[in-house]
């Protein structure tokens, strides 16, 4: 592998070890009331509400939750109209949750080394899975719906943030079937509808992967399922107007410590270094063949979008040189950042004729988190948003903005640094805008200085200038996953 990972970290940090820590402490309160404290000015063309998930509880009555990919999903909803913006969160309400909540303790194992106390005797043969339904939150179909890739949906009032219970999307899942965190939203052209495409994994020594198509009133359109070779820990995908693309990355998984109490599933995954990553493209049409074509080993969790163009399909993802293995003992807070490998931007070619991949490495600043358009998702597009270090080179925690111009190659770049931290940037469309970028950029941001988060808003256009306007909570949201923005 010809590593274009810095090893060497930034001279002198842009952040304090402290600083980024305490936006990992657990927010158990619900709040709703009207945020009072904004400084600038919220745009007037931008009415709706801002859907956000994450873990919100990183213990359980002091019980440390392992990761936070563990945790309890809480969702935030900040709804603006005619220049206010009004706060809400709630905790999704998941069977777990509240089984724990009422209990006291840690009842669950999770998927990220969270375990039950009391050693590997309390944890053997439970295999049960807990829906945290932590990370990503989306309405379509007159749904809100949280989602977590490992099972059922949990649907909320979309003005409450009440959770009304799983939900099977009117039938179309079985009970217990899961729907994957990553649906991807195609805009219809020529008085088409929108429409959702999204998917499930059934992970085994062969993985079964199904693929969904929903209109926008939620109907099914399209589902076909498919097996693959091999174990398959599959976060996202992305689509282009003939495929769903996944990348299988290179892991093995023996399952045997976690059986035996000992560990949890993802500490059972093991990265390949020396098997290749292995880019899988199932026809939307459900018919064609499945094609695999094989690439360079690395590790991605997200991709940013894929198109096609000249016989050819490009995909634009957030690469790791490995998987990093969820280590069984310590404190995720503690992690050495320098010895974990950073999120690059990459790009690959892929030629389904001599089924050969090439790639390129785009932006080797740490970066995660990539959004786009939405008009582009699948479509070639010229402007990526993602959050990114604020230093160029080593891993570190987001705190910035980075906007890519593909065309020119220009990059901008905001920075909360030293005491701001970034989440998912979330681009909004600005009402009869006609360029890609003329629109905003949504970033839950948590603020060291006051301890508490705010809602960014940057013009998509310019983000050097800074925000046009900052929300600042009366309480901090511990760094999340994802989110969307609905229209009013
Ligand atoms: O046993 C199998 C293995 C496995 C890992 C099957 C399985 C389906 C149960 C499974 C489950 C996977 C799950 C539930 C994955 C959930 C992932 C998740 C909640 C979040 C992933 C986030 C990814 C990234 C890159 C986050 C980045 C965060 C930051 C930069 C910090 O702000
Ligand atoms: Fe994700």
């Amino acid at each position: 592998l010809q590593s274009s990972q810095p090893q060497t970290a930034a001279p002198k940090p842009s952040y304090d070890r402290t600083d980024w820590q305490r936006g990992y402490e657990s927010q158990p309160n619900e709040s709703d009331y009207w945020i009072d404290n904004i400084e600038g000015e919220i745009p007037a063309g931008l009415q709706g509400t801002f859907f956000r998930n994450g873990p919100g509880l990183l213990d359980v009555n002091g019980q440390r939750i392992h990761h936070p990919f563990d945790g309890d999903g809480m969702v935030c909803a900040i709804a603006l109209s005619e220049g206010r913006a009004h706060f809400r969160n709630r905790f999704i309400h998941t069977e777990g949750y509240l089984a724990e909540q009422k209990a006291g303790k840690i009842l669950h194992r999770g998927v990220f080394g969270t375990q039950k106390p009391g050693g590997w005797l309390a944890n053997i043969f439970d295999v049960k899975i807990k829906n945290i339904a932590n990370t990503n939150i989306i309405y379509w179909g007159d749904k809100l719906l949280a989602l977590w890739e490992a099972a059922q949906p949990y649907r909320l009032d979309p003005r409450s943030l009440e959770t009304l219970g799983l939900d099977t999307l009117d039938g179309i899942l079985e009970p217990g079937e899961a729907f994957a965190a990553h649906p991807r939203i195609e805009k219809g052209k020529n008085g088409k509808g929108d429409r959702l495409v999204n998917f499930s994994v059934k992970p085994g020594l062969s993985s079964t992967i199904t693929i969904y198509e929903l209109d926008e009133s939620g109907k099914l359109l399209q589902r076909h399922a498919h097996a693959i070779p091999g174990f398959a820990f599959l976060h996202d995908m992305v689509i282009t107007p003939n495929y769903c693309i996944f990348f299988q990355n290179p892991v093995t998984f023996n399952p045997l410590l976690f059986l035996l109490g000992f560990r949890s599933a993802s500490q059972c995954i093991q990265f390949s270094p020396n098997k290749p990553t292995q880019a899988i493209l199932i026809p939307r049409n459900g018919t064609d063949e499945v094609k695999i074509l094989e690439t360079e080993p690395c590790f991605v969790f997200h991709h940013c979008n894929a198109w096609e163009e000249g016989g050819e399909v490009f995909v634009d993802s957030v690469c790791y040189e490995s998987f990093p293995t969820v280590e069984a003992d310590g404190d995720f807070r503690e992690i050495d950042f320098d010895s974990v490998p950073a999120g690059e931007l990459w790009r690959f070619k892929l030629n389904l004729q001599d089924k050969t991949v090439q790639h390129q490495v785009v932006e080797t600043r740490c970066c995660e988190f990539p959004t786009l358009h939405p008009n582009n998702v699948g479509q070639p597009y010229r402007y990526l948003y993602i959050g990114a270090a604020d230093s160029p080179t080593g891993n570190a925690p987001l705190q910035a903005i980075l906007k890519i111009d593909f065309l020119t190659g220009e990059r901008q770049i905001w920075s909360g640094a030293p005491r701001g931290f970034a989440g998912e940037p979330v681009f909004v469309t600005r009402p009869g805008a006609v360029a890609e970028d003329d629109g905003w950029l949504l970033v839950l941001m948590y603020d060291a200085a006051y301890h508490r988060s705010t809602l960014v808003i940057l013009d998509a256009r310019d983000i050097t200038k800074g925000p046009l306007a900052r929300l600042h909570l009366k309480q901090h949201i511990p760094y999340g996953l994802h989110g969307s923005f609905t229209p009013n």
